[in-house]
């Protein structure tokens, strides 16, 4: 299959290295011009599990050297999201399908105002990778994939999409309600990112401390009490949830920590600024991600 990584930080870097070693056709896009340089003179190194290798995948910064593709895979921040629609829409031709597994909500609402619906495949990825340097990346944990079509009728591709993932070692389901998979999402990051990012510590020390604990929980709990009054059914512990993937990407610091590391817009506005909006519409209230929310905000407009 021809595909495009429109968007290619650690996670987009990540997926596309593996598919590329799967056999798969992959170019890597991305507006960072020193990534690319070095991905394309030294392949893209992994480290995982202590292990170091190098993969070769060609990346450009310019959509037109790509041409049409089959696939393309949205991996960019959701704060960008609505700008790189504009070239996801260049890339894909009538039969090409477009997969977003950003964080945050929001974004398959966005990419649907410049490509059809029918064509937007969402979904979410557990699985978490480290930008090291330009041209080289940490794979910091795996789990699941969850795909489905954004509006129904689904488009036959995603089975296809789901195998060709499955293939590359990417463990990868598809489900029919896909919005209940984002939420499940939100309500990791809502615990994780934020408190992550506003702190400095990793994934897994968010779970040494009872008050840091504490204020995660309260976090996710505002969340779901949105969701419900939202009519989304929450099914499981959420907070429970959050805790396992604190632990299981216990070295990896969250997406939200790497960029605030690097000084660049973080999600926060698809993550606790989600809730705190769609909160004040239903009047639940929810002080710990409004707080939250400015903290971030405040934090990276004084970079
Ligand atoms: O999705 C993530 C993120 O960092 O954005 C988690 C699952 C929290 C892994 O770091």
């Amino acid at each position: 299959m021809k595909i495009a990584m429109i968007g290619a930080g650690a996670m987009g870097s990540l997926f596309g290295a593996l598919l590329a070693e799967a056999g798969e056709t992959v170019t890597l896009l991305d507006i960072r011009q020193d990534h690319v340089d070095a991905v394309n003179a030294n392949g893209l190194s992994i480290e995982s599990a202590g292990r170091l290798r190098s993969v070769r995948v060609p990346a450009t910064s310019d959509p037109d050297r790509i041409g049409k593709v089959d696939l393309a895979f949205f991996f960019v921040k959701s704060v960008h999201t609505a700008a790189a629609a504009q070239t996801a829409a260049r890339l894909t031709a009538d039969a090409s399908l477009i997969l977003t597994l950003q964080n945050g909500m929001g974004n398959a609402e966005a990419l649907s105002e410049t490509i059809p619906p029918a064509r937007i495949v969402a979904g979410t990825t557990a699985h978490g990778a480290t930008f090291l340097k330009s041209g080289a990346i940490r794979h910091a944990g795996t789990g699941e994939t969850v795909i489905g079509a954004w509006q129904k009728p689904a488009a036959a591709g995603i089975t296809t999409i789901a195998e060709m993932l499955n293939r590359a070692g990417i463990v990868t389901r598809v489900v029919d309600d896909v919005q209940a998979v984002l939420w499940a999402k939100l309500f990791i990051n809502i615990g994780i990112n934020a408190i992550t990012a506003l702190t400095g510590i990793t994934n897994g020390q968010l779970l040494d401390r009872p008050e840091t604990r504490q204020l995660a929980r309260e976090a996710v709990e505002e969340a779901v009490a949105v969701a419900r009054a939202r009519g989304v059914v929450v099914d499981g512990d959420p907070v429970e949830k959050v805790f396992q993937i604190a632990a299981a990407t216990g070295p990896n610091r969250s997406s939200m920590g790497q960029d605030v590391d690097r000084h660049r817009l973080t999600e926060i506005g698809a993550i606790n600024g989600f809730i705190t909006r769609t909160a004040d519409t239903l009047g639940v209230p929810v002080p710990v991600n409004r707080t939250l929310t400015a903290l971030v905000e405040t934090l990276q407009s004084h970079y």
